[in-house]
């Protein structure tokens, strides 16, 4: 296993000094945003996340190697590279033996995360159950990992491109907790609001790490969903993403997209229909889960140590 996995020397050293670490995925760089604005924002959100007292450690698959961690060169280069492949569960082992570019989506960067004893991650938003997969049965692979593999995930709550509702069920089978941070309701991404409760809301991030810490003490495998709800005054306007995602959707059937392009698709389409202010919102949900998430990194290593 350890000759496929690098740390950063940054990583290196923060594990050595027994500093808090904080995964972060690599799809929203490739997939997610165009450059340069993609490469601005993973500097950024590494940033904020010293600042805030840990070490930062963006996840992709480059030269037939897993990096924790990448160097400036090296995001620079993936976030300019075109034709990255996306890599979930399934993906990992071709990628590595092929030695070709991957991102890391949700599922993949847990797996890779717990490989590297990272328990913390931050990323824009999870995957869920698709609207219509009671026939296309469309689920991310990202819910079947955060049913097995330890680590909590710090996001903006689902894009209503998914079923949440569902979405959620599909949660609780698996056994993961649905945490609110600070908040009853699940949040949508773009706004703060998706009409359904949350599983707990919990305040602080002292209170977070004492919730992962019992459920992993227990040997409860499986991560966690936290999710941090977009701030005010960057949501954008319920009707106005709404009636966006809708046109968004009908587009994707029209196409006949499917498999792992359904997302990206989706994801693509919403930006361009909203001109840019997707993008605007989507940033700047990111940060602010950067900095819940290494607050929540701190606790959880002061808690174990
Ligand atoms: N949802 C978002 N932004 C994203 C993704 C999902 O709001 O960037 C990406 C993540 O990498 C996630 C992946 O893990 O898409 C899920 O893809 P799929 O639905 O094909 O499992
Ligand atoms: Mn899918």
């Amino acid at each position: 296993m350890k000759e496929f996995i690098v740390l950063s020397e940054e990583v290196k050293a923060g594990q050595a000094k027994g500093l808090p670490i904080v995964a972060l995925e690599s799809t929203i760089i490739s997939h997610g945003m165009p450059y340069p604005q993609n490469v601005k924002t993973a500097r950024e959100v590494e940033q904020i996340i010293r600042d805030n007292g840990a070490v930062p450690a963006t996840i992709a698959l480059i030269d037939g190697k897993i990096k924790i961690g990448l160097s400036d060169e090296e995001l620079e280069m993936f976030g300019n590279s075109q034709g990255v492949a996306k890599a979930s569960r399934r993906d990992l082992g071709y990628l590595l033996a092929t030695k070709k570019l991957g991102a890391t989506t949700v599922a993949a960067t847990m797996i890779c995360a717990e490989l590297a004893d990272i328990e913390i991650f931050v990323t824009g938003g999870i995957g869920g159950v698709h609207r219509g997969a009671e026939t296309t049965m469309d689920i991310s692979a990202d819910l079947e990992e955060l049913a097995q593999t330890n680590v909590a995930v710090i996001c903006a709550g689902a894009k209503s491109i998914l079923d949440i509702g569902l979405t959620l069920e599909y949660l609780e089978t698996k056994g993961v907790p649905v945490v609110g941070y600070g908040t009853d309701e699940l949040p949508a991404f773009y706004t703060r609001q998706s009409g359904f409760d949350v599983n707990f809301k919990i305040d602080t991030p002292e209170e977070v790490a004492e919730m992962l810490r019992a459920k992993w003490q227990l040997g409860l495998k499986g991560g966690a969903v936290i999710a941090n709800p977009i701030p005010e005054s960057e949501a954008l306007e319920h009707s106005f993403i709404t009636e966006i995602i809708e046109k968004a959707l009908v587009e994707a059937e029209e196409n006949g997209i499917q498999g792992k392009n359904v997302t990206p698709f989706l994801l693509g389409k919403v930006k361009e229909l909203t001109e840019g202010k997707s993008l605007d919102a989507n940033i700047a949900l990111v940060k602010n889960n950067a900095v819940v998430g290494s607050k929540i990194a701190v606790a959880y290593n002061k808690l174990n140590s």
